[in-house]
């Protein structure tokens, strides 16, 4: 597709005045940006009819990734350069007195997301696409995406997200792909010609209107559907007009009670209501999605036995997990299969992905809730479960001691790991590490039985987003020093290697680095009024903030440098900024505690004339993909310390090291494989293994208070937080006082303490000698390619979906 910047500027200036009623000086930024999204729109819409046209006649298989988060990003940018247009639009609107940035910068980041689970769902899309793959994504379109953080008096305080407030520029209403979900009521059962049938009365009813996010690859034809659902009431069981207005005011009640399904991305879920609705939303996403999909798989085949050969739909976590008993219920209410040959298609055509190891994150539901909301889902799984215990009974004598933990209904709760993994014929962890701990310990009994079900898929992301769009100067040196095919094939990034060692090739790398630490520099200044010193080392840590993650170690560094810089002001080091970036959840307690800490710890610093002189503490509000990409490309050290065994994967520590970032972090998740590709001495790794966790927590042999009290660095640190150094209020840090030592410690931070001060003082070591350190920064980048989301989804698409390649013809006129 081509435009030349002349018929660039045509269109933008017809399409402004017929959009905006303005001529080209008037238009605000904002403006600009909803015309290039308006063009590109119209470019896209005949890719997208291709698309869907091709997919249509070939009948090939398309895999449906089901997924309560979709962490986007802006996606302006990213349809630019997949077009091939950035250059052309750069220079049309510089040419009409617009900034390109400017213009980009006007783009809301759609908050549908809470963490890595969310952006690895967006990494997947661009890569299914970009390799033209017939896959599409399936979620809700909240109408308020995760908070937006602000930090008051150091405090989390956490505001509305309206990411809609203007109209989204990539969204189509489907009006008429509207589905009903119902809700609530009573099942009767009816025995009609000798068959058991399911009659559901008095339910509520829900409208499911669907809006498509166009979803391009990278410089082809392919443009796959992002469908994300919205709630919506019917007026038509309700007589407004009635004397007594009854209905106008139970319609009132309903609408609102409708609506809330999609208006908030996770509910707080500390009350039974928030729960409630938790569950709701997660049912109308399948329930939406799935109608859908077997409306359209009808109108294509003959009959829903070809269901397995022609989709497959990826359960991302358990959240979509109902997929399985809603996928039983259409084919055994609505397409009258036998129990048999329901459960065979089902169980041939959804495939599990876990995300975590931490017994604690396994979702359960209350019986009583799922029997009330979903009655006839209910029945479902109970009968699931019976099928399933007795199968374990009969052909597993082994495990019957077992089957109480193993049932998919036990103690008035319902296990939606176990429902998952029973239902699915695929259960992928997502790093070597994290997929052994499931056989091996969190999931082992499952895996006695289903052997053949589990297997890996290391996680992986998109390098167009991550470093070809956030960090052109990079990029650009990478293309002139190996060529431009890396682009559609990160793996050879590996020739790099051979320029590991150049020196003029170090220099141009130090350069790039140090330009955009500058640019990081002068950002953060904008923001917050703080200087930092760009030619300090920039130490980032941004992921969610939980106690596993292990903010709080760093904290505990921190602070540990503090008190030596106080005992010896002329101490050598290497000036450092830390820079924090974290949401908490906003019930987390203990993580709100953390972001306080890190801001009284950033403050009590900057408010030393002697410390501040050699370390500085940022923390960077409302963290977000957007900032994400500022943030990386400028990092020289990437830390990734959560406590071995509790971070599935991580995707960060990928995104780090593509940037020429060096990783420090325990044998945790991807770190391990980040470990095998790029060798010992281009990592520093510290703390206990995996498997010491694992042992500790089952010998229960650790005592934090040993180590505290065998360690006065430790003794020093901790006592700050509750003898008024750190705060005039003696109870704010008490409670992460006693979590470590009453509690003792779940994440192991004080016993990691000693190896993560040693790691980070060999690391500085390391950054004195600027050849060595540059040289493991390209050994990094080099062997980045391995974590591209292209190879992981090459892999799910060849060993878990059996998908292939489709390139889309073109039917319809494009330029
Ligand atoms: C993350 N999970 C894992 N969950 O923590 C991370 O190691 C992994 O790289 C990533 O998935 C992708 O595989 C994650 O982000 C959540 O955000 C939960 C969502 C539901 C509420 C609790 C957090």
């Amino acid at each position: 597709m081509s435009l030349s910047v002349q018929e660039f500027r045509q269109q933008f200036s017809d399409k402004l005045m017929t959009t905006f009623g303005k001529k080209v000086e008037k238009a605000t930024p904002f403006e600009a940006f909803q015309t290039v999204g308006l063009i590109l729109r119209e470019l896209l819409n005949r890719k997208w009819q291709d698309t869907k046209g091709t997919y249509r006649s070939n009948s090939q298989k398309q895999v449906y990734y089901f997924s309560m988060e979709f962490l986007l990003g802006r996606l302006m940018i990213t349809n630019l350069l997949n077009s091939g247009l950035l250059e052309t639009c750069k220079q049309g609107l510089e040419e009409l007195g617009f900034n390109l940035e400017e213009v980009l910068g006007q783009e809301q980041d759609p908050g549908l997301g809470n963490g890595d689970l969310g952006r690895l769902a967006a990494c997947f899309l661009d890569s299914l696409a970009s390799l033209e793959l017939p896959g599409h994504g399936c979620g809700i379109r909240y109408k308020y995406g995760l908070f937006q953080q602000k930090i008051v008096d150091g405090n989390q305080v956490e505001l509305p997200d309206y990411w809609l407030k203007n109209e989204y520029v990539w969204e189509t209403k489907r009006l008429d792909q509207t589905v009903e979900v119902h809700f609530g009521g009573e099942i009767e059962t009816v025995e009609e010609s000798g068959r058991l049938t399911f009659k559901h009365h008095h339910y509520e009813k829900v409208l499911a209107v669907p809006y498509d996010i166009p979803v391009s690859g990278y410089q082809n034809h392919t443009v796959n559907t992002l469908r994300l659902w919205s709630a919506e009431s019917t007026t038509n069981d309700f007589h407004f007009y009635s004397i007594d207005r009854k209905d106008y005011y139970h319609y009132l009640d309903y609408k609102r009670s409708v609506e809330q399904i999609s208006e908030f991305l996770y509910p707080d879920d500390s009350s039974y209501e928030g729960r409630l609705l938790r569950l709701k939303q997660q049912y109308f996403l399948v329930s939406a999605g799935l109608q859908c999909i077997l409306r359209e798989f009808k109108n294509s085949y003959p009959s829903v036995d070809l269901l397995p050969e022609k989709i497959a739909i990826q359960i991302n976590d358990t959240h979509p997990s109902l997929v399985i008993p809603e996928l039983m219920r259409l084919l055994l209410d609505q397409e009258q299969l036998s129990w048999e040959k329901a459960w065979e298609l089902t169980t041939r055509t959804v495939a599990y992905t876990n995300h975590t190891t931490m017994s604690e994150a396994l979702e359960t539901w209350p019986v009583d809730m799922v029997k009330t909301l979903l009655p006839r889902i209910y029945m479902i799984i109970h009968e699931i479960n019976e099928r399933f215990c007795r199968h374990l009974w009969l052909a597993h004598p082994t495990l019957r001691d077992e089957i109480k933990h193993m049932a998919i209904i036990s103690y008035g709760q319902i296990h939606m790991a176990h429902l998952a993994i029973v239902g699915s014929y695929s259960v992928n962890g997502v790093a070597k590490l994290h997929t052994d701990i499931l056989k091996n310990s969190v999931m082992k009994p499952f895996y006695t039985v289903f052997p053949e079900k589990f297997n890996n898929k290391t996680n992986g992301i998109t390098h167009r987003r991550w470093l070809l769009m956030a960090n052109p100067p990079l990029a650009s040196l990478i293309t002139e020093a190996i060529g431009e095919t890396w682009v559609r094939e990160p793996k050879q990034l590996i020739t790099l290697l051979k320029y590991a060692g150049d020196a003029a090739f170090q220099e141009k790398i130090a350069g790039v680095k140090q330009a955009n630490k500058t640019a990081l520099a002068k950002y953060i200044q904008e923001r917050t009024g703080i200087r930092v010193d760009d030619r300090s080392i920039f130490d980032v840590h941004i992921k969610r903030l939980h106690g596993y993650k292990r903010q709080l170690l760093n904290v505990f560094h921190i602070l540990h440098l503090y008190e030596m810089i106080r005992d010896n002001p002329n101490m050598d080091m290497v000036p450092r900024t830390f820079i924090f970036g974290a949401k908490a959840a906003p019930g987390y307690h203990f993580a709100k505690k953390v972001i306080k800490l890190i801001t009284t710890t950033a403050a009590k610093i900057a408010a030393d004339p002697i410390v501040r002189e050699k370390i500085r503490v940022v923390f960077l509000e409302n963290y977000n993909v957007s900032l994400a990409e500022q943030i990386i490309p400028a990092t020289d050290v990437s830390e990734q310390i959560s406590t071995a065994s509790k971070e599935a994967s991580g995707t960060g520590n990928m995104k780090f090291m593509l940037n020429g970032a060096i990783t420090i972090g325990t044998l945790d998740g991807a770190n391990v494989e980040i470990r095998e590709m790029v060798g010992p001495d281009n990592i520093f790794t510290f703390g206990l293994t995996a498997e010491d966790v694992l042992a500790y927590q089952l010998s229960r042999m650790y005592r934090s208070r040993d180590v505290y009290n065998g360690d006065q660095r430790i003794r020093r640190v901790m006592d700050q937080l509750v003898n008024g150094s750190l705060s005039n209020d003696d109870v704010e840090f008490k409670d992460i006082y006693y979590t470590l030592l009453s509690n003792n410690d779940e994440y192991f931070v004080l016993k990691d303490f000693d190896s993560y001060v040693e790691a980070q003082d060999l690391l500085e070591q390391a950054y004195r000698q600027p050849t060595e350190w540059l040289k493991k920064s390209i050994t990094n980048i080099a062997h980045s390619g391995k974590f591209s989301s292209d190879r992981t989804i090459s892999e799910y698409a060849s060993e878990i979906w059996d998908i292939h390649p489709v390139t889309i013809s073109s039917t319809t006129q494009s330029r």
